[in-house]
């Protein structure tokens, strides 16, 4: 087999629109071509809904839809999403795959070469895997992993269209949770009775009436709010700007508890108090033992409302097993607040109407079910569940939660089921004793351990054999933790296929890579407003999909056709059919509360608004009456005590909320000694993880000599000889990375970020190269938080910098893969 190499889109000017797109493209989206004034259309994103200006077939020009008051930045990236040298063109095969298929050298995955092929090979290739799959091993070999950001529009939601067509074909292991609230979903309903953090919150306009004190714990609502899982319109942002006003005025005190200063905390001009990482439950201990031996605490509302203080307080006051009193002084030496500002805070809290709120990167981290119990804890010795401008939360950084929501109901989605009550090709239910139901951030050590058993929230788990991975609307190759220890799993997978529209790491590490078009290409409908349920938007086509791109619908409908299921599969509606019937569905639901006009004059309008939403209090039916409106949790009272965990017997979940050592701690903690920095990888500001690092001119406005940047404190860059601008290597017992030095006083010693969602680029496939872009999984440690949740532990992270010296490699980590022709 003789071959010979050239570099993908060589010689191509990055960022020109025209360039990028080939002559026959050209020839079809002219015809498209309104005027050469062009035309704007209606569309919609996870960072703001917006107007495209269309001119011969090209996004020229993106502004801001009219609703939206607070556009965000990242809009800027949005034509660099669309046009880069990282989207995918063709469908592509790895070489060695294509050669030896399942038998293939898998130590040559990640080395980048693949051979183009046509859309009727690849998804020949594709039915073929799946039917040697099924009939060969069962239904345990196969997992379609869909957990991530799918673009927004509802028709089009491809972890959907994946597993349907799967589905039809077979059945398969699933997963449970997710990698933002893993934790926090699973111990929140033992506590509270419900996941609190996908739950509508007290809204802002009672928050900013009512509250006095307001705490932002671990939570940076200014960055994060950007992003929502529908189309944004950044409501929240009003109501941020009328705190802004309100502190200022000296109208209610903000208080941000970070080991960083956020752009929230910088936004709002508020209070901070640095933390140690890793910390908190130290300190809510130490404030729940001042709340209590001052008799700040509510004895009434613990009495009427809550089950299995005394365990707890006990435990706190040092009367159990580990014979430790939890005084501030003890906290002191632990989260570095001095222990009288811990009862100051302690006694602030208790003076006023208090509002806790809480991000979700500190249930990221080992143990990560502690922080979000004690606070509900803290929250409850405070009495103020179910008031106005009291209690706690668990998501006003999410998705426009904290809004007012209209009561509107929103289009479904394009059905992830077979819901025609036929039995899939391969009716095999046989699992061979393992589970068909895995959590999602412990994959890796199912690749790694088949046959191993974890324990996971009151039940066994036994990791099935998998040989094929399907993934879409993901990128496991950013989302999951310790990409060395990846490597080291893929290795012994037979077959990977992904479906995306860009080349990222995911791509890089699988055999069949199938180009879907991007949301900018294909028609949808979705909310905007998110949460708060504002109106629906339509989600016009803006362009021809790009290269030989193909939709999901479309993808998967051909799919289905290979074995004779794509009726079934389309129902036998195409794209316009599917979105008049989510319309009308949505319409007729929505019929006698909300006026919508037909599918027509909604579609040429570009949106149907529902008007303002209402002002509502979390937890305050339960406050109103615990009886009639008991919460979800076994007793119908929050838990302090769970004697459900209890009995589970975990030695890192207990009955109650308890302090406990983590594997990797800065400031003195385990591993510090060889490893002194934390290393936070926290959200970006200008992307949505992963979504637009493709995209050239967007990033090159925060690269630093084009990696990716790490933040470091002034005083750790002077230790190191490290200058702003620096190139660095990031490194640790894992992996090592390069990065570009940003040195910033928002950071204490101690503490570095990167964020996730930078671009994976290994020099070769090897276990151990060095990343060329700065993807801080290289680094992060991949255990589960507890036997409770199994969650990630990203943030449960140390790691070393130094500057780096000597030439540095290119980025490898955008352009798409290294093409190779088979002759
Ligand atoms: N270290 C660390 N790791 C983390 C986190 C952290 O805080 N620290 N956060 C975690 C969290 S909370 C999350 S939610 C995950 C996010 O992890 P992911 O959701 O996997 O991240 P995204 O970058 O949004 O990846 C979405 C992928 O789907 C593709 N895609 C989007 N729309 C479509 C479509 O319509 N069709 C197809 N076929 N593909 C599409 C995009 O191109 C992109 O590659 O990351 C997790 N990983
Ligand atoms: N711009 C933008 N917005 C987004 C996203 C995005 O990718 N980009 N992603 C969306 C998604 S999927 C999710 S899950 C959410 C994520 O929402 P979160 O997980 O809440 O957000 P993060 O930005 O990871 O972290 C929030 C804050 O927690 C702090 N923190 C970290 N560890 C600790 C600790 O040990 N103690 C204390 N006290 N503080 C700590 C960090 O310093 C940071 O300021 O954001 C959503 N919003
Ligand atoms: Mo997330």
């Amino acid at each position: 087999m003789a071959l010979t190499r050239r570099r993908f889109l060589q010689g191509l000017a990055a960022g020109s629109a025209a360039a990028l797109i080939g002559p026959g493209l050209l020839v079809r989206t002219a015809q498209a071509a309104v005027s050469a004034e062009g035309s704007w259309k209606m569309a919609g994103s996870h960072w703001g809904a917006f107007k495209a200006l269309v001119k011969g077939g090209v996004v020229t020009e993106v502004k801001p839809f009219e609703l939206d008051q607070h556009p965000t930045d990242m809009l800027n990236g949005i034509k660099g999403l669309i046009y880069n040298p990282s989207r995918i063109r063709y469908p592509m095969v790895r070489l060695d795959w294509l050669k030896n298929r399942h038998r293939s050298d898998t130590t040559q995955r990640g080395d980048n070469r693949f051979v183009r092929v046509t859309w009727d090979e690849a998804l020949d290739l594709f039915y073929q895997e799946l039917e040697r799959v099924q009939t060969e091993h069962g239904p345990w070999a196969l997992y379609p992993g869909a957990t991530g950001w799918r673009q927004t529009g509802q028709l089009h939601t491809c972890g959907n269209h994946m597993q349907r067509a799967v589905g039809m074909h077979g059945n398969f292991v699933d997963k449970v949770g997710d990698y933002s609230t893993g934790a926090g979903q699973v111990i929140m309903p033992y506590v509270l009775g419900s996941t609190e953090v996908y739950d509508q919150g007290t809204s802002w306009p009672l928050i900013l009436e009512h509250t006095k004190t307001l705490i932002l714990w671990a939570n940076d609502p200014y960055k994060n709010l950007q992003v929502g899982w529908n189309c944004e319109t950044h409501q929240a942002y009003g109501y941020l700007a009328e705190l802004k006003e309100k502190i200022a005025a000296g109208g209610i005190r903000v208080i941000c508890i970070d080991p960083v200063r956020s752009k929230t905390q910088q936004y709002l001009g508020c209070e901070h108090l640095y933390i140690h990482p890793q910390t908190d439950v130290a300190f809510m201990l130490a404030i729940a033992h001042t709340l209590y031996s001052e008799g700040l605490h509510d004895e009434t509302f613990l009495n009427t409302y809550t089950l299995g203080f005394e365990p707890f307080i006990d435990y706190v006051l040092g009367k159990t097993e580990d014979q430790v009193e939890k005084t501030p002084e003890w906290a002191a030496a632990l989260c570095g607040i001095e222990a009288e500002d811990i009862r100051e805070f302690a006694r602030l809290l208790a003076a006023d109407r208090t509002q806790l709120i809480f991000g979700w990167a500190i249930q990221r981290q080992q143990h990560g079910e502690q922080p979000y119990w004690a606070g509900a804890v803290v929250a409850a010795m405070l009495g103020q569940i179910g008031l106005p401008g009291g209690g706690i939360s668990y998501a006003h950084h999410y998705s426009s939660i904290g809004v007012p929501a209209t009561n509107a109901s929103a289009p479904g989605a394009f059905p992830r089921n077979p819901d025609t009550g036929k039995a899939p090709k391969h009716d095999n239910n046989d699992y061979r004793g393992a589970s068909r139901i895995i959590p999602v951030a412990r994959w890796i050590d199912c690749l790694l351990n088949p046959g191993g058993k974890i324990q996971y929230n009151g039940s066994e788990v036994t990791f099935p054999d998998i040989r094929m991975c399907i993934f879409s609307g993901c990128n496991p190759w950013h989302h999951h933790q310790d990409h060395n220890r990846m490597k080291q799993a893929f290795r012994k997978l037979e077959t990977v296929v992904t479906i995306d529209y860009s080349w990222n790491a995911t791509c890089r590490f699988s055999d069949l890579v199938l180009p879907a078009c991007t949301q900018f290409e294909r028609n949808d409908i979705d909310i905007y407003g998110s949460y708060a349920k504002r109106g629906l938007l339509a989600m016009h086509k803006l362009v021809d999909p790009l290269f030989h791109s193909r939709s999901d619908f479309d993808i998967f409908t051909d799919l289905c056709r290979r074995f004779g299921r794509h009726e079934e599969y389309t129902q036998g509606k195409d794209e316009r059919q599917w979105l008049e019937q989510l319309y009308n569905d949505c319409k007729a639901a929505n019929e006698g509360s909300y006026a919508m006009p037909s599918f027509e004059e909604f579609w040429e309008a570009g949106y149907v608004d529902f008007g303002d939403g209402e002002n509502w209090v979390r937890h305050a039916a339960f406050r109103e009456d615990p009886e009639v409106n008991a919460v979800g949790t076994p007793s119908g009272f929050i838990e302090i005590t769970s004697r459900k965990i209890g009995n589970y017997g975990y030695d890192d979940c207990k009955a109650h909320p308890v302090w406990m050592e983590k594997a990797e701690r800065s400031h003195g903690g385990p591993g510090s000694d060889k490893y002194p920095l934390w290393l936070q990888s926290v959200h970006p500001d200008q992307r949505l993880h992963s979504q637009m690092c493709e995209s050239d001119e967007y990033r090159a406005t925060y690269a630093v000599q084009g990696r990716e940047p790490v933040f470091l404190s002034p005083a750790d860059a002077a230790a190191r000889g490290i200058a702003d601008g620096d190139l660095v290597r990031v490194y640790n017992d894992r992996g090592q990375l390069l990065a570009g030095a940003r040195v910033s006083d928002r950071f204490p010693s101690g503490v570095i970020r990167i964020h996730e969602g930078a671009w994976y680029g290994p020099v070769d496939a090897s276990i151990g190269a060095l990343d060329t872009y700065g993807d801080p999984n290289t680094l992060t440690l991949d255990v589960g938080t507890s036997k409770l949740a199994q969650a990630t532990s990203a943030n449960t992270c140390l790691v070393e910098i130094e500057k780096f010296s000597g030439e540095a490699p290119a980025v490898t980590a955008f352009g798409g893969p290294e093409i190779v022709e088979v002759g």
